[in-house]
């Protein structure tokens, strides 16, 4: 943990002047992905202690150097969306639903009616890029608070558009998930614009998620629905994720 901070710390100079690539990228034998494999065993807890309540770091405009570098699904191909894409995401609606006490239908102008917040921070792409833009959306807790969370409900399920995953046994959906904490923590926003325009579709249009203190693919992109939950056992092959499902960790925490 404190090896993969200290990295990321030294990225964090170089990511200075917008997104750096920092390893020969991408390979799933790189050194990178080995040092962050190499940390699996600290825990949660102790990442969460560590961690604290800590802001992630943000940044000034002039740190803003180029676009967002695009990443996985780039421009969903479902029926569903391409309806709403082609019709400027005006009949969108982001459906909050599961342990809630007020199930909420969301148009963008209801969201972009809530008190937004703006943030310009920096993304960690475990494949080893990150990149610093400006986003601003609702904040999730403001969202969830709409819905009213019940008791039981410890998880915040994103579902999203795009097909991942296509093979004879069907379609997968790119799915991801958090906790209470990160979901009700100040960085946490549904982010509808970045860089001072509308999201682009590269980049998760309408609505993605920004949990700043982790790692890139916890942001789910193409958000459709959010569903709160007691247990992750039924999603996928229960790891809460996409990507945990198939070996990274699901508390990604940079
Ligand atoms: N729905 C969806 N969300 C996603 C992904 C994806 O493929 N589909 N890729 C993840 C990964 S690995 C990263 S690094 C970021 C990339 O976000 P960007 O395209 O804005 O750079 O989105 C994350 N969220
Ligand atoms: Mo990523």
């Amino acid at each position: 943990m404190i090896d993969r901070r200290q990295f990321l710390l030294g990225g964090a100079a170089l990511a200075l002047s917008g997104c750096k690539v920092f390893d020969g990228a991408g390979a799933s034998d790189s050194a990178l992905r080995k040092l962050f494999a190499s940390h699996e065993g600290l825990t949660q807890s102790a990442q969460r202690a560590l961690i604290g309540d800590r802001l992630a770091p943000e940044f000034s405009e002039t740190d803003i150097r180029q676009g967002m570098r695009p990443n996985g699904s780039t421009d969903p191909a479902s029926r569903d969306y391409r309806g709403l894409a082609a019709n400027g995401f005006h009949d969108y609606r982001l459906t909050v639903t599961g342990l809630v006490d007020r199930p909420q239908s969301l148009s963008l102008t209801d969201l972009t009616a809530l008190p937004p917040r703006t943030q310009i921070t920096r993304h960690d792409c475990v494949e080893g890029w990150s990149c610093i833009a400006k986003w601003q959306g609702a904040p999730l807790g403001t969202v969830l608070t709409l819905a009213g969370p019940k008791p039981t409900a410890r998880y915040v399920v994103f579902h999203c558009f795009d097909a991942i995953e296509r093979s004879l046994s069907g379609e997968v959906f790119y799915y991801e998930s958090i906790d209470l904490i990160d979901a009700f923590h100040p960085q946490t926003i549904l982010a509808y614009a970045m860089n001072g325009a509308a999201l682009p579709v590269a980049n998760g249009a309408p609505l993605r998620l920004r949990v700043e203190r982790q790692l890139g693919y916890k942001m789910a992109k193409y958000v459709h629905t959010i569903a709160l939950t007691d247990s992750l056992a039924s999603l996928g092959y229960g790891k809460g994720s996409y990507w945990a499902d198939r070996g990274y960790e699901w508390y990604a925490g940079i």
